[in-house]
């Protein structure tokens, strides 16, 4: 074993932004999901995550400077003790350049890298191999089901019932492709997915119809998205978000993510269309609307989207390159 003192690792990653939803899960414990999800890595987002050995025999994560409760994370670092049959603690701090917990996917970033850094950490120390891709895509599972994703860059599918994602098409499958994140609301959301995609299952009487409908939009959006067909993808991107958040509306108590500002966005893509210009939007458990068009579109659509909500504040993305790894040897003061 190497001095544990003298290494660091970090780990940049983007968030996994599903075009196809995973609302529900099949067992909660382990965050295997109920429907099957296609998703793509926001590039341009990224979450920035620096693991070193725990000083003490406790984890220890911060996330932008607040220190974290060590319920959210134990389980995961359990499971990563567990499959790597080691001992070590750590010490976690990570940063991300988007708002935290509002609806931007920053646990399946953060989940990522954290897996990413944190079980190469421990293959430097006992100088073995670093991990496959499907295994630490399994890893990060345990952090968040979303996480699995974001593992890799470009396109990425998770099935139901998967216990690991998987790379669907690069990056440079679709080099125009544009995703708009509008940010309505920079504050945590009320619900966090985990308690309200259990409380949708508990208590929505529209769940077992969403569980049953997901695998055709699957299907069909994987086809329109190897066949780089906007509207058919947008089309049945639409109806996925659509049907997620009518079987959480369903829920008892309702639960209702979407503010005056994001209504008035999905209003701008509608009007946007109807001009001929393709801006498809999604949301997921949060407020905020993330709409895909084509390059050429972009200025049009950003145009669109701002006298729709003078102010709102957008982040262009990119199909996001894979995640970035970076061993750190020196003392704990390098940078
Ligand atoms: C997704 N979402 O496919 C869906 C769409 C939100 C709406 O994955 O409980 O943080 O940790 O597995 O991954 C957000 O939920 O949930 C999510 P857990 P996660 O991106």
């Amino acid at each position: 074993m190497r001095d544990r003192s003298h290494l660091r690792v970090s780990c940049r990653a983007s968030p996994s932004l599903a075009l196809v939803k995973y609302w529900g899960k099949r067992d909660e414990g382990l965050n295997i999901p109920a429907t099957p999800s296609l998703a793509v890595g926001l590039g341009g987002l990224e979450t920035s995550t620096f693991v070193a050995a725990s000083p003490d025999s406790a984890d220890h994560v911060s996330i932008d400077g607040r220190t974290q409760e060590s319920a959210r994370f134990a389980p995961f670092f359990d499971a990563l003790r567990s499959r790597l049959d080691s001992p070590l603690r750590f010490q976690v701090e990570s940063h991300n350049s988007f708002p935290t917990g509002a609806g931007f996917a920053s646990s399946s970033s953060g989940f990522a890298a954290l897996t990413l850094a944190a079980s190469r950490l421990v293959t430097e120390l006992e100088n073995r191999p670093p991990l496959e891709p499907p295994l630490l895509s399994e890893l990060a599972r345990h952090g968040s089901a979303s996480a699995a994703r974001a593992v890799y860059g470009g396109f990425t599918v998770l099935e139901a019932g998967a216990h690991c994602a998987e790379a669907f098409l690069p990056a440079d499958h679709w080099p125009e492709l544009r995703i708009v994140a509008a940010i309505v609301f920079r504050g945590e959301k009320s619900h966090s997915s985990r308690s309200a995609m259990a409380a949708t299952r508990e208590t929505s009487p529209y769940y077992d119809r969403w569980l049953a409908d997901a695998p055709l939009l699957y299907a069909r959006a994987k086809a329109a998205l190897i066949g780089r067909d906007l509207e058919e993808l947008g089309q049945t991107m639409r109806l996925s978000y659509s049907r997620m958040h009518a079987s959480a509306l369903a829920a008892e108590p309702p639960l209702l993510y979407w503010l005056p500002a994001s209504v008035a966005l999905l209003r701008a893509c509608a009007e946007l269309r109807e001009r001929g210009v393709g801006a498809w939007e999604t949301m997921d458990a949060g407020p905020q609307v993330k709409v895909i068009c084509l390059e050429n579109d972009l200025a049009v659509v950003r145009a669109g989207l701002t006298a729709a909500v003078p102010g709102i504040e957008l982040i262009s993305a990119i199909p996001a390159s894979p995640p970035q790894t970076l061993v750190i040897e020196g003392g704990p003061e390098s940078p």
